[in-house]
């Protein structure tokens, strides 16, 4: 019987076709859903009294849940869902317990703005796009516990966002014990007098509105009139993790403002130690660490105070107080509230012409300079490359070692968010002080000797020589040196010399802001928080929770014209005044009240989400804490808990992951949990990519219309470009699972989507290769029962030594491979072992059979079901456990293929020598040491000579 022989394949009446998988897969997952057989238990109080479970390691594993859109899934969005589920599988065949589940992130912008655009209301097109994702999902047959799935706009869900927002906004964080605390214990602090107000007033002389002014300076949820990232065009304020580096809004791309708004924050930044820290102890990719660092940013430094005889003094952060003695001007920022107080009514006496911007008055200037200012991004403003602008405030200070007047500037490139605002300005050794130095005729002086040779005169350099790899000169007074002192020991010594004469401390900068939380928004969670007639916020008590999302009319943001940054916000829950003014009983009586009418943004219902999935139903806590202690908590080598496995895309490197974060060390703090971190393991998987096909007016036509010619592409005729992107219904491109489904079955589809390459590298879909799996479980299929027949076709004796060694190699390496995640090499095995037993002819041997079947039972589980019951079986093969090699049969004469990278060798395998051009092609895509030399580079070609060669061509 010939593959290519198609009246076989319709005469075969028991051949495995794709209406057989359909049968096959819908069959078994129904039986899976009655059966439960996914269900993870949870301990009951004591492991010891659960000696069954006690006995069995737990695994928690999960994926970054899904936004329901509207578009619904194409292939690209299950590949980590797949990959888990697989990993999941193995792990409940290796003999965990294993939780597995999946929830869906439902509140925020993206399902907003498709209400919107739709016109239907949120929560109707929300739901309706969850069933519709529920569907498409149940198809591939994943793995989950369905019992503690969730959605975050469920009430009983977000009862306990709201809940959790209480807790952090009762509660301070105590430097000297390092964690946070009940606010109450702040007030009683302040009560006794242990801790005394700031104007050393008693507490109870304090009015209700001082005593809850100077309380919302130490919560850790604490609103206030800050300059916020306002975009008009969106109609709402966003976090600066939402700003791009364009300056410009992450979702819609519109321009974003800086305008002073009273808006909620999150205390993030008093964690932002413990958030560094704490990432030692991670399993995570070491670039997705790096940039929550970076985003952290932490500096070491000093606070350096430049007196100014008309006005104190200004103080300035500098991460290079060594280089004090050349600093000859200063800068602040536009904005900072010192310019008003500093600025004389005329400019000085031969005031530079360069310096005034051509302005009257130093008033004058710094009004026209500030309203230019105001219309730029903080990521315009500090561009490396660009022209330096500013204008002298008229004003001088004091450089308190060199005892030397230097004028003091605003400029741009000084940023308000950073440091104190203001900046001693040393041209000599900072590129942006060099570059405005020389646009305004400002001296420069050499404080570090250049270790190449320029010499020690900056007029006549190129650039400012910024190394810390050289000598201090030109640094000494009376009273101090730094000559001759490296970077290092000069900046101690100064810092010194600064605090000894009170004009200066060490200090530690943190890049990391507060976490802006308020949104202009109506589909989001509401503030569990009223206003009193004195505009005192009041948290509501945790009996009046969940306060439910009002059903209104008039769901829409106001937006606004993107350029009008004058534009207020406005919240569409303010328009519902029944909903908005309510007569409350907090403790006292009842009372008038306003209810907070913005909302939360869509990062707060994902902060806490894996607690949930432990205790989905629990309606008095948020997680009970011995099962948070089961599945999370600190064990060997998980110092801080979390997780076992999370994956999902690295776009979430510092948003989420970082939310996430501080969340669980707050409630961790407060005694909430025992992890102290969200996830232990991450993972990023790659993405599956597509061709986009282009016209010659550059619009993309329907990708699966396209017809290759000799290496040309043609579209209704026309030649049309191809280019490698994304995935999507705008670029033509996007194939769905349910048409793979339809076409070839869910396990050919989860097959492929695992072969393709490296989980963690991108890859570019092709449908035409997914028969290639397809034809893999057709042989499997056919190795154990007769297409004519349907009878199973195996015997009871023993295989030969050949098949014996093929399988427990196979064993022994899938297994291996499973654990790891390469999953892609692991079916090549099996490819491998199951081309064997086609090759070997006859009957399989029974014992070959079952474990061939629970080798791919974790890649193609519904197959794996249906033959291991035809095997004879009466138990699920979801629960069985996965072979084990005899070691005896795994050593075995190999053969060394050379890998090599545009004909340079990179790697060597040690394979076996009747390895197919695919399979080597696989393992060596999958080498770890050609994957560094590749670095992330396409491939052009792959040229295959097995078992001893294969080159790559990278693109
Ligand atoms: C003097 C100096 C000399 C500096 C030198 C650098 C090199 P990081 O490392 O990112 O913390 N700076 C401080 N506050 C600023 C603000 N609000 N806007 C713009 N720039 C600011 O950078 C710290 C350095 O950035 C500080 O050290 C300061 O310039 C500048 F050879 O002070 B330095």
């Amino acid at each position: 019987m010939s593959e290519t022989n198609s009246a076989a394949e319709t005469a075969a009446p028991h051949r495995y076709t794709a209406a057989m998988a359909a049968d096959i897969e819908a069959r078994w997952q129904d039986f899976w859903d009655a059966e439960g057989t996914y269900e993870a238990p949870n301990p009951t109080g004591d492991l010891a009294g659960d000696p069954e479970l006690a006995a069995k390691p737990k695994k928690f594993i999960m994926d970054m849940f899904p936004y329901p859109s509207g578009a619904g899934l194409h292939v690209g969005h299950p590949l980590g869902y797949i990959a888990t589920d697989v990993y999941a599988r193995h792990q409940r065949m290796t003999g965990h317990n294993v939780l597995h589940t999946l929830g869906f992130d439902a509140f925020g912008l993206p399902a907003e703005q498709y209400a919107v655009q739709t016109g239907t209301h949120p929560r109707v097109s929300t739901e309706a796009n969850m069933e519709n994702m529920k569907v498409q999902l149940r198809r591939l047959g994943l793995g989950h516990d369905n019992r503690r799935s969730f959605a975050t706009i469920d009430a009983e869900y977000y009862k306990w966002t709201q809940w959790i927002f209480l807790q952090i906004f009762n509660s301070w964080y105590d430097t000297e014990a390092d964690r946070a605390r009940p606010i109450a214990e702040l007030v009683e602090q302040f009560e006794s007098g242990t801790r005394a107000t700031p104007d050393g007033r008693e507490w109870n002389e304090l009015s209700a509105t001082e005593r809850a002014d100077l309380l919302s300076q130490y919560r850790l949820a604490y609103a206030s009139d800050a300059p916020v990232n306002w975009s008009p065009g969106l109609g709402t304020v966003l976090a600066n993790e939402e700003v791009t580096a364009d300056g410009r809004s992450e979702r819609g791309n519109f321009p974003v403002f800086k305008a002073k708004l009273r808006q909620w924050n999150m205390r993030i930044t008093a964690y932002a130690d413990r958030l560094l820290n704490d990432l030692d102890g991670l399993d995570w990719p070491e670039a997705i660490k790096l940039q929550q660092r970076n985003w952290i940013g932490r500096s070491e430094g000093a606070r350096v105070k430049f007196p100014v005889d008309t006005a104190g003094g200004i103080t300035v952060f500098t991460t290079r107080q060594d280089t004090l003695f050349g600093a000859t001007y200063m800068v602040l920022a536009p904005e900072h509230d010192m310019v008003e107080r500093i600025i004389p009514a005329a400019w000085p006496e031969g005031t530079h012409p360069v310096w005034t911007g051509g302005h009257a008055s130093p008033a004058e200037a710094v009004t026209a300079y500030r309203k230019q200012a105001a219309a730029k991004s903080d990521v315009e403003r500090q561009a490396e490359a660009k022209d330096k602008t500013g204008v002298f405030t008229g004003a001088y200070a004091t450089n308190p070692v060199s005892g030397e007047k230097v004028p003091v500037f605003i400029a741009d490139y000084v940023l308000m968010g950073y440091g104190t605002g203001a900046i001693m300005a040393v041209p000599a050794h900072d590129a942006r002080d060099f570059a405005f130095a020389r646009a305004f005729e400002l001296p420069m002086r050499c404080v570090v000797q250049p270790s190449d040779d320029r010499g020690t005169d900056p007029a006549t350099w190129d650039d400012a020589f910024g190394s810390y790899d050289a000598k201090l000169v030109n640094s000494a007074n009376d009273e101090i040196s730094l000559d001759g002192l490296g970077v290092v020991e000069a900046k101690a010594k100064i810092t010194e010399w600064l605090r000894e004469h009170g004009a200066g401390e060490g200090t530690v900068n943190f890049r990391l802001r507060d976490w802006l939380f308020s949104r202009q928004r109506y589909w989001g969670e509401p503030f569990p928080i009223v206003y009193d007639e004195d505009g005192i916020a009041h948290p509501l008590p945790e009996s009046m929770l969940p306060l439910e999302l009002p059903e209104v009319e008039d769901y829409s943001p106001r937006t606004f014209d993107p350029e009008d940054a004058s534009a207020q916000p406005e919240t569409p829950l303010s328009r519902n005044a029944d909903w908005v003014n309510v007569t409350l009983d907090l403790g006292d009586g009842p009372r008038k009240y306003r209810r907070e009418t913005n909302t939360m943004p869509n990062w707060a219902g994902s902060c806490w989400y894996e607690l949930r999935y432990l205790d989905p139903n629990n309606d008095r806590q948020l997680v009970d804490p011995s099962i948070e202690q089961y599945w999370m908590g600190p064990r060997e080598g998980q110092p801080t808990g979390g997780v076992d496995l999370y994956v999902g895309g690295a776009e979430h490197a510092v948003l989420h992951l970082l939310y996430a974060r501080f969340w669980s060390k707050v409630l961790h703090d407060l005694g909430h949990i025992s992890s102290a971190e969200p996830f232990h393991k991450l993972y990023n998987q790659g993405m599956i990519q597509a061709f986009v096909y282009r016209d010659s007016r550059g619009i993309a036509v329907p990708a699966a219309e396209v017809e290759e010619r000799d290496g040309a592409f043609y579209y209704a005729g026309e030649k049309v470009s191809r280019v490698l992107g994304k995935m999507g219904k705008s670029l033509k491109n996007a194939v769905t699972p349910d048409e793979i489904c339809a076409e070839y079955g869910a396990d050919t589809l989860r097959l492929y989507e695992m072969a393709m390459g490296p989980l963690d590298v991108s890859r570019p879909w092709d449908t035409r290769a997914v028969v290639g799996q397809y034809r893999l479980l057709q042989r499997l299929w056919r190795n154990v029962v007769d297409e004519e027949t349907g009878e199973v076709t195996v015997v009871d004796t023993e295989p030969g030594e050949d098949t014996l060694r093929a399988l427990h190699k196979a064993i022994d390496g899938v297994g291996q491979d499973m654990a790891g995640m390469r999953f892609n090499t692991a079916i090549a095995k099996v490819t491998e072992l199951n081309n064997h037993l086609t090759k070997a002819g006859g009957p399989l041997s029974r014992s070959v059979a079952e474990r061939l079947v629970l080798l791919i039972a974790p890649l193609a589980p519904h197959i794996a079901e249906e033959l291991w019951r035809r095997l004879g079986h009466t138990d699920s093969v979801v629960h069985q456990d996965f072979p084990v090699a005899d070691p005896a049969y795994v050593v075995d004469e190999t053969v060394t293929c050379v890998v090599q990278i545009k004909g340079k060798v990179r790697a060597r395998l040690e394979i076996s020598p009747s390895i197919t051009d695919e399979e080597l092609e696989a393992l060596a895509l999958a080498d770890d040491a050609v994957v560094a030399a590749l670095g992330g580079a396409g491939i052009r070609k792959v040229i295959v000579r097995a078992p001893k060669l294969v080159n790559i061509v990278p693109a």
